[in-house]
């Protein structure tokens, strides 16, 4: 492709809410332009990569036998009625209502569509298993859109949803996607983990995240430094704490007005929350912190406001109302002190089991780097991630909702077992950016870069620099090579500025050694080596040797 005929608006400045490398990095190298918050327009060279990685997670999803279809994104508001996730999402489920007043949902997700799409058919054991998935465009209506295509109001996801009469048939499609999503991130040279995740709202048991390592991600991943261990800080256990039986404290509980110094490792600490029910407070050593994620599990609640610290209630005042749990981290606690807001009073020689009629113990604290890793291999590290895709065990969650059905071999009714499985396209874009770029521009793994070769010629007024440019560059195409030729009249900074922000694998330059057939090549990924000079005639060797070696 000719640079001069292409739509590449390359920007010297962004603007300063580009925080993110990729954010910044895709708006300068004209593969992005935001739109409003949060959406944007693929503008040539990006859309050419979303494509790239579509394709990608085409192959590997038709090989595990899912098959491709697409449904709305104007989905009827019904649907969410009957899976009453309608009033379950607020402003973040974009809605809109057509000409006939009826109310519709933009698709933030295809759940309750799919599974209206199947009731009336897959109703036999005979047809299961079955899977399908989309790539789509998906809205929603986040309340804070930031770091570019990394958390944005509009993007493209790959949903994929699966149908099964049995546990163990959606164990197998489980297995078989997960695996797929590791070709898939894999061939897209992206450095991630995929790690055990919580499932939260979305029902269902086993869940696992494919976290994109980078800094700017938004997700702390704790993983093993001696195994392949890896969970989301939400819902990483905590082991190696319960030391079996308890102690007593002999001493009775006493108090002392005001905050007084308790000794270090010796200190309660007490958290309050709400539930639609209950005020339950958590009891935890104060050199740890409270998992919510891991409360809201041991309630079985969705649902958990906090309490501001001066609103709790007084632990040693016993009201049926509320409900205190204990982190298994306080049971060998001995002789323990604890600054109890409601009286303005700190306690010494408390003992949980008597004082605050504690009778077990949950894990509710956030595992810290340096525990032990929870497979008992090493110890725990932090990385941040970017969940870039996440499979699901959805169970019968829609299908008992929305009467999607099933008879079995023996003529009996069951509602169909689902699993779901997304991928985020654009947020895999981001994700790559952030892990290939230097301080100039990004630096494509060659199977999405956008052209495999950026061929510049320094000076197109020179004859023998123009003669030789059109030469290479129809011996690269007619060799199947993907070109992106600058043949502009642009400053040579300007050229090499620009080539280094898109980032293509192999720069080839045609510059002052044209009249002896002499032309400079150099690799994106190893920009610190400069470029090396050959002659014209050893073109596609020197080509297919720069790419062999690039990511
Ligand atoms: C909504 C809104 C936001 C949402 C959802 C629904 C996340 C929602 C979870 C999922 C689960 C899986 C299929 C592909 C893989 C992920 N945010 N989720 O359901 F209405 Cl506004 O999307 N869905």
């Amino acid at each position: 492709m000719r640079q001069s005929k292409m739509f590449i608006p390359t920007l010297k400045e962004v603007p300063a809410d580009a925080e993110s490398a990729s954010h910044r990095l895709l708006l300068r190298g004209g593969f992005i332009r935001q739109n409003a918050a949060g959406i944007y327009s693929y503008l040539p060279l990006g859309y050419k990569i979303i494509k790239k990685i579509e394709q990608i997670i085409r192959e590997e999803m038709d090989r595990t036998g899912a098959q491709e279809l697409l449904m709305p994104a104007m989905q009827p508001a019904e649907l969410w009625h009957e899976s009453g996730r309608w009033d379950v999402y607020g402003p973040e489920l974009m809605r809109l209502k057509d000409r006939h007043g009826r109310f519709f949902a933009l698709g933030a997700t295809g759940e309750e569509l799919v599974t209206s799409l199947v009731r009336d058919t897959l109703n036999t054991y005979k047809k299961l298993p079955m899977a399908v998935y989309q790539i789509q465009t998906k809205y929603r209506d986040e309340k804070r859109p930031r770091f570019g295509l990394l958390r944005g109001r509009e993007f493209i996801m790959k949903d994929a949803y699966s149908f099964h009469a049995d546990e163990e048939s959606l164990d197998e499609a489980y297995w078989k996607i997960f695996n797929a999503y590791k070709h898939v991130f894999d061939r897209c040279g992206l450095k991630y983990r995929a790690v055990l995740a919580d499932s939260g709202a979305m029902g269902g048991k086993d869940t696992h995240e494919f976290q994109a390592l980078a800094e700017i991600g938004e997700d702390t991943i704790a993983y093993s430094d001696q195994s392949d261990y890896a969970a989301n800080l939400e819902m990483a256990p905590v082991v190696g704490q319960s030391v079996e039986g308890s102690r007593h404290t002999a001493q009775e509980r006493i108090g002392q007005r005001g905050r007084q110094p308790v000794p270090a490792g010796q200190e309660l600490a007490l958290y309050g929350f709400k539930t639609r029910t209950e005020t339950i407070l958590v009891l935890v050593r104060a050199e740890d912190e409270v998992n919510d994620v891991k409360v809201k599990n041991v309630l079985g609640t969705d649902l958990l406001e906090p309490i501001e610290n001066d609103q709790l209630p007084d632990p040693f005042y016993h009201d049926d109302k509320v409900r205190i749990l204990a982190d298994q981290g306080i049971r060998t606690l001995t002789g323990a002190g604890f600054y109890n807001q409601a009286d303005d009073t700190t306690y010494i020689n408390v003992d949980p089991e008597r004082d605050l009629q504690i009778t077990h113990y949950h894990d509710l604290r956030f595992v810290k780097e340096g525990d032990p890793s929870p497979d008992g291999k090493g110890t725990i590290r932090f990385a941040k991630g970017i969940e870039v895709g996440q499979v699901f065990k959805l169970g019968t969650k829609y299908s008992e909702a929305m009467g999607a059905l099933f008879l079995d071999d023996q003529g009996k009714s069951h509602p169909l077992i689902m699993g779901c499985y997304g991928i985020g396209v654009s947020r895999t874009l981001s994700a790559i950016c952030e892990q290939y770029h230097d301080e100039n521009g990004l630096m494509w793994p060659k199977a999405l870069a956008p052209f495999q070769v950026h061929l510049i010629t320094v000076n197109p007024k020179k004859q023998e620099q123009a003669q030789l440019s059109e030469k290479l560059y129809q011996e690269l195409l007619s060799h199947g090579f993907d070109v992106l030729w600058d043949d502009r009249k642009e400053r040579p900074g300007v050229k090499f500025a620009d080539s280094d922000l898109i980032g293509c694998p192999v720069q080839l330059v045609v510059g002052k050694g044209a009249g002896q057939d002499l032309v400079e090549a150099g690799s994106r990924q190893n920009a610190s080596e400069g470029r090396t000079e050959f002659p014209a005639s050893e073109l596609l060797r020197t080509v297919d040797q720069l790419l062999e070696t690039a990511k």
